[in-house]
């Protein structure tokens, strides 16, 4: 079939029509849609549309690689509910981006990568077009939908699917291609308007079966021995009353996944997480509310859950409420399972849970009030050491200090150990304030994530983050000076992956796979573009440098000099590289 050529006026016409191009109905279909926000890198074919962008009041945030604008709008659609968009120039743009837009779809953000490309004659016959590749086709497997546009009048169903299919159910990736012989189109201007499309709904709300409510409800009271588990899903869902009076009125200890932490307050005492290898083997009913049963919760078997061998695996009741239907069973048996919006589902169980709920056993409550004070008091025994050179967790006592004088902050954490401290040891207190290495436990997130988050929430931010995992994404120190956000980089230095300690197995003068440079400077990086650097070895100098940094809001970054030799081997990743020979 030929290309169908957009009808357009022609100067005959009574009155001279004005028209409209793709830049510009592009720009109105996301504007028209309450996007008014790009995370991109300029380049051919997409510079003008950026250009264009801002120029009609969007706002457009460019950045030194794709991956952390990609992983800045993905961040941006789990923060806002609306989807981030990312802009980038095709093939080695579009591929920089796809990292962030796969991990997005890992865990379940809103985003849409919007990427020029080549023309399709060029592509389909391999003719060596610049920067030729065929995204849409390499994009599909790796996101939730992608989509490519021709012809102008197609732009406003374009961006519409691309955001619906982002939003609804359970939210993810799309990539939405668009080659360069787009952008130029016109149409006439009100013909081009009449395409634009407003979404309705991008994401209805999916209401539970009454039976399902029940028969979770109908478990959820036998249980003697109940636990929640809350995962970034409810912290996304914006069901945030509604959870709070769940797990209120019913009594049941929770215990919040990394991103989950702040639905309720880490203090709170119905809280299990400093009793989480306790809870998890000897509960026997399980409510899963946007947490799924993956790596991260052990697949709901084997040793973390007391169910080692295939018999005993189901040892467990679990009742999982889910947006997505075929995330059932993917582990283990789902006894009770609940599709639908996590919002719906929890309205309608608390219909069900009045003054008369039976509270768990006292004996359930208290024993893992005992597991909780052990281990407290163990983790307050190491936050009152005072090593010198600062330990993680020396380091991480003065972080949630800090945290919890400025519970409003957005908190970017990511590193092996200091992740991994900083998950139990920084309490928070709001929800969606904690935004971390997610499901993938991906490297390079914190600079993206700290962008999206200073820009979509006004916050304060402070990104903790290990010194390799800030290395990926360290040239944006420059992005965030150029936008002059209230960024305070906390850079734990241990000379390495995991630490600073390793020698070269060979004997040769090379330095071992996981060192670098002894001492770095990082918080010379800050100061080179404008921005605040500290060189911190002991609490109090990282203490005074972040308080200043929240204080003034300058782009800080805060070099804390922790042990070489503190932290272990890829953080508490229960199967961490196989040495060789294979046993540990
Ligand atoms: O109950 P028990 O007794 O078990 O105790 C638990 C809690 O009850 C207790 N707890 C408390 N006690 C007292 N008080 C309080 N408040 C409290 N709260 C909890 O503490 C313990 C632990 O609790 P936790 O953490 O909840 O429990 P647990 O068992 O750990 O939870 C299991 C998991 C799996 C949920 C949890 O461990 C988890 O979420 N893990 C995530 C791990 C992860 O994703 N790590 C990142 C990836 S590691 C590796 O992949 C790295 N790489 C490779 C790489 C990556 N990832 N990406 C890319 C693009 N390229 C390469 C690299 C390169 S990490 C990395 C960089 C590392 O170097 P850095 O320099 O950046 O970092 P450093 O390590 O600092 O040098
Ligand atoms: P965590 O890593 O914190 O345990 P996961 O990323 O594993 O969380 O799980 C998130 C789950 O939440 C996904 O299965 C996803 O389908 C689900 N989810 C996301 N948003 C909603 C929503 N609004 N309603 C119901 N389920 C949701
Ligand atoms: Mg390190």
């Amino acid at each position: 079939m030929g290309t169908v050529e957009p009808q357009v006026a022609t100067a005959s016409d009574a009155q001279q029509s004005q028209e409209i191009d793709g830049f510009h109905l592009v720009i109105e279909a996301l504007k028209l849609n309450g996007i008014n926000t790009i995370y991109g890198l300029p380049g051919i074919p997409i510079t003008d549309l950026a250009r264009l962008a801002q120029a009609n009041g969007m706002r457009v945030i460019s950045f030194r690689n794709e991956v952390n604008a990609g992983n800045a709008a993905a961040i941006a659609g789990y923060l806002t509910g609306k989807p981030g968009i990312c802009l980038t120039v095709s093939a080695p743009g579009f591929l920089n981006g796809l990292v962030a837009l796969a991990n997005a779809t890992t865990n379940c953000w809103p985003m849409i990568l919007i990427s020029g490309s080549s023309e399709r004659e060029i592509v389909d016959l391999q003719q060596g077009d610049y920067e030729e590749m065929d995204q849409l086709a390499i994009a599909k497997p790796l996101c939730k939908a992608a989509f490519r546009v021709l012809h102008a009048e197609d732009i406003g169903v374009g961006i519409a699917r691309a955001i619906r299919a982002a939003c609804s159910g359970r939210p993810g990736g799309v990539y939405l291609d668009l080659p360069a012989r787009l952008f130029p189109q016109t149409l006439p201007e009100e013909v081009g308007r009449s395409t634009l499309i407003k979404v309705v709904d991008p994401a209805p709300a999916q209401i539970p079966a009454p039976e399902a409510v029940k028969r979770a409800l109908d478990l959820l009271k036998s249980a003697k021995k109940p636990l929640i588990i809350l995962g970034k899903g409810a912290s996304y869902a914006r069901a945030d009353e509604e959870i709070r009076k769940l797990i209120e009125k019913t009594g049941i200890p929770y215990l919040p996944m990394s991103m989950a932490k702040g639905l309720l307050p880490d203090v709170h005492e119905q809280s299990a997480a400093a009793a989480r290898s306790f809870v998890l083997p000897n509960s026997d009913v399980v409510m899963l509310i946007g947490a799924r049963l993956n790596w991260l919760l052990s697949h709901g078997k084997g040793k973390t859950w007391g169910a080692s061998s295939p018999k005993e695996w189901g040892k467990q009741k679990f009742i999982q409420i889910d947006i997505s239907p075929t995330e059932m069973d993917s582990n283990v048996r789902i006894d009770a399972p609940v599709v639908g919006d996590i919002k719906s589902c929890v309205t309608e169980l608390l219909k069900g849970i009045d003054a008369n709920w039976p509270k768990p056993p006292q004996e359930w409550l208290d024993a893992i009030k005992e597991r909780k004070s052990k281990n407290i008091a163990k983790m307050a025994e190491l936050l009152s050491q005072d090593p010198r050179p600062m330990n993680f967790h020396s380091a991480l006592n003065v972080v949630r200090d800090i945290v919890k004088a400025n519970p409003d902050a957005i908190f970017v954490n990511e590193g092996a150990n200091a992740l991994d401290f900083a998950r139990a040891i920084v309490d928070m207190y709001k929800p969606r304030k904690r935004i971390d290495v997610g499901t993938w436990g991906v490297m390079g997130i914190g600079m993206g994530f700290s962008v999206a988050a200073a820009v979509e929430t006004g916050e304060r931010v402070i990104a903790v983050c290990g010194d390799s995992a800030f290395g990926f994404s360290a040239q944006e120190v420059e992005t965030i000076c150029r936008y002059n956000l209230p960024v305070c980089i906390v850079v734990f230095n241990n000379n390495g992956v995991y630490r600073g300690t390793d020698v070269n197995q060979g004997g040769g003068p090379d330095p071992a796979v996981t060192a670098f440079v002894k001492d770095a400077r990082y918080e010379k990086l800050m100061e080179a573009f404008g921005g605040v650097g500290v060189y911190a070895t002991t609490p109090a100098e990282l203490r005074k440098g972040m308080e200043e940094a929240l204080k003034s809001g300058k782009p800080t970054l805060i070099n804390a000099i922790i042990d070489e030799s503190a932290g272990t081997e890829s953080g508490r990743i229960t199967h961490p590289n196989p040495p060789p020979g294979g046993k540990k």
